[in-house]
């Protein structure tokens, strides 16, 4: 029997790895099938086309090339220029930015290089300028002292967490928390909105060095040009972390305002969520902050991913294909379709819908944490994940919302029809689903009580669902 090229590719590469650790390929066989059965709905998961993934199984990982293209501290890095250079031009191209340094390993890591370009730029600091040209074993602690002390404690003003912003935007768990006097805004309590006045308020009173917009948990746009306006106003540097929604502003449907790269000094993003590419990070910039953006590697990174960057290349090609700009839009709409099928059913939304890819649901309505909606939709076969709401009163752990996601089932081919089935199952399990009682005896944020016979209907239900739908279509391992 034949197969066509991505089949043979596929089986071929297990059946290397099945010589050597037959486990491995056992687990890579099992992870396609599991993400074929499952209803995924994380916001911030995708899958990456079979052209992509196969960029990243190569010769290129076993390359070093610190450094930038064209001056790297490693010899024989002329095939890893080609590829670096080739995803930093359809970045630049994709996002009309005018620099883009395609090496971050992660959102974390784009983030960290945008900070530190951010404060080489903005403050004044010998010990910083130390920093970056020596490596970080050659700095002695009076070094280290002196850069505490001449970077001070340089301001970020982010979104608050529970109103849906990032952790690497200021927060004490994440290293930017300890570099930063952070502070926060948050959104209309009444509307779930971000209040531009507030921000603007908070950034008068607080005058940062940085603002920060972009979040991970807001289902609505953000207006970029107010922000910019605002930075502007009390001499802050604008970033715009755009992981999220990098694949509405690649596919255009986030436009003028609400497009960050014509309005922010520095955007960052990841490039396998909405965007659909390999596992990793990228900053787009202008000219004035190209040189301190390019020194990520080594000042906050490791060395570079060549396999990583030339997988990248890959998927911003094919985000640039006219086609990408159908499938953002559907994005879009089934997230639409989704928050209204939970509306009409009686769900309680953050901010009432949306306009992105997520939804936000406050599953409080239920009666329910989000860690108890979360685990009883997982026992049903849908795939989400419990998510702060404003204000919460359960914390960052247990919390009191659901997000749900539609970049991955759309990349399957679900529409609107699904997405409303979709809310129904999802309506199914929450309404079913109980709070469980503590060792106590009283209420408890962990345990529920959903009926196995429910969520084995469900999960049925979900499976078929997809199954006009599958996975990887391509692709046939067995
Ligand atoms: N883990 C990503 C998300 O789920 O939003 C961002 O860190």
């Amino acid at each position: 029997m034949s197969h066509n090229a991505e089949s043979t590719a596929f089986r071929s590469a297990l059946e290397v790895i099945r010589a050597v650790e037959p486990r491995v390929a056992d687990a890579i066989g099992a992870e396609l099938a599991d993400q074929r059965e499952s209803l995924k709905l994380i916001a911030s998961e995708n899958y990456a086309s079979p052209a992509t993934l196969l960029a990243m199984g190569n010769w290129f990982s076993d390359k070093y090339a610190e450094g930038t293209v064209g001056r790297r501290f490693y010899a024989g890095c002329q095939n890893v220029d080609t590829v670096e250079a080739l995803a930093a031009e359809h970045a630049r191209e994709l996002f009309g930015a005018a620099h883009a340094y395609v090496q971050p390993h992660s959102g974390i890591d784009a983030n960290l290089v945008a900070f530190w370009a951010i404060l080489a730029d903005r403050v004044e600091s010998p010990a910083l300028r130390k920093a970056q040209v020596r490596h970080v074993n050659d700095l002695t602690e009076a070094d280290w002292f002196a850069l505490r002390r001449e970077l001070g404690d340089q301001r970020m003003l982010g979104m608050s967490l529970d109103a849906g912003g990032h952790l690497t935007h200021g927060f004490r768990p994440n290293i930017s928390g300890k570099m930063f006097d952070q502070r926060s805004y948050g959104t209309d309590p009444a509307t779930g909105l971000v209040d531009y006045d507030r921000v603007a308020e908070a950034a008068r009173e607080f005058r940062p060095l940085v603002l920060v917009a972009g979040y991970s948990a807001y289902p609505r746009k953000v207006n970029f040009r107010i922000m910019r306006e605002i930075a502007d106003e009390v001499g802050a540097t604008f970033m715009v972390d755009m992981a999220h929604f990098a694949g509405l502003v690649a596919g255009k449907v986030f436009t003028g305002d609400f497009d960050p790269v014509p309005h922010a000094h520095i955007v960052t993003t990841t490039t396998h969520k909405s965007l659909r590419g390999p596992r990793g990070g990228m900053v787009l910039c202008g000219p004035e902050l190209a040189d301190q953006v390019d020194r990520g590697c080594p000042m906050v990174l490791g060395g570079p991913l060549p396999h990583v960057m030339a997988a990248k290349a890959v998927a911003l090609a094919e985000a640039r294909r006219p086609d990408f700009a159908d499938y953002a839009q559907r994005i879009v709409d089934n997230a639409q379709a989704l928050a209204d099928g939970l509306l009409s059913r009686g769900a309680t939304l953050v901010t009432g819908g949306t306009d992105n890819h997520l939804v936000l649901i406050d599953v409080s309505g239920y009666g329910l944490t989000g860690r108890q909606a979360e685990q009883a939709l997982l026992d049903s076969g849908i795939v989400t994940n419990r998510n702060a709401v404003p204000q919460d009163p359960n914390g960052a752990w247990y919390t009191s919302g659901i997000r749900i996601g539609t970049p991955a089932l759309t990349t399957r081919g679900l529409g609107a029809a699904e997405m409303d089935a979709t809310a129904e199952l999802i309506h199914t399990v929450l309404t079913r689903t109980t709070a469980g009682t503590g060792p106590d005896g009283g209420p408890s944020k962990a345990k529920y009580v959903l009926d196995p016979a429910v969520a084995e209907q469900v999960g049925k239900q979900a499976a078929d669902l997809l199954t006009p739908f599958p996975l990887y279509p391509e692709v046939t391992l067995g």
